[in-house]
């Protein structure tokens, strides 16, 4: 019998709704209490919501996970931990209590129902690669093979210098 391989995950995680330290804490215990183990856990980073910088800040953190799940059920998960955070349907990039993406799901490089791997805007934002970067120092691009350190050169000053450690 083969053993299953664990899969090796980068979630970012966000707030800019409630209680946004204590949301994120919550929702890294229930990941645990779900068949994913936390790997490593990024600092906190402040950045203004983007792309409406008239909206609350955003606290975010990125998480190194890894889980036997398959990338849908990963999903449902952290849908369900959205949710269970007082996450209610909004229209897009609105405050939220809790957004958890999948990032890089094991490297992979597809479109699988309605999860988009790797997640299709990771590469241009500070709030996912400057926590990136902090937890794994050589990690690359699953689909451009780009270095993490290139595309935080990629960056705009205005979105470097726009990002607190919390
Ligand atoms: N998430 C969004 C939209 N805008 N801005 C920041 N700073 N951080 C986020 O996590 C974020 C955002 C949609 O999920
Ligand atoms: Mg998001
Ligand atoms: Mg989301």
């Amino acid at each position: 019998m083969l053993e299953k391989q664990a899969k090796i995950i980068y979630l970012g995680i966000g707030s800019n709704l409630g209680d946004r330290f204590k949301n994120i804490e919550k929702a890294k215990i229930s990941l645990t209490e779900n068949q994913i183990t936390i790997i490593k856990s990024s600092s906190y980073y402040e950045t203004p919501s983007w792309p409406n910088i008239d909206y609350p800040k955003f606290l975010n953190i990125v998480l190194k996970v890894k889980t036997n799940l398959d990338a849908i059920n990963l999903l449902n998960i952290c849908k369900k931990i959205e949710k269970s955070l007082g996450r209610k349907k909004t229209s897009k990039n609105s405050p939220r209590e809790c957004d958890i993406d999948i990032l890089d799901y094991n490297k992979m490089n597809n479109i699988v129902k309605n999860i988009n791997l790797p997640h299709p805007r990771m590469h241009k934002r500070n709030f996912v690669l400057i926590p990136l970067f902090e937890i794994d120092k050589n990690w690359t691009h699953p689909k451009s093979r780009q270095h993490i350190k290139s595309l935080i050169f990629s960056l705009s000053n205005a979105d470097i210098t726009s990002i607190k450690q919390y």
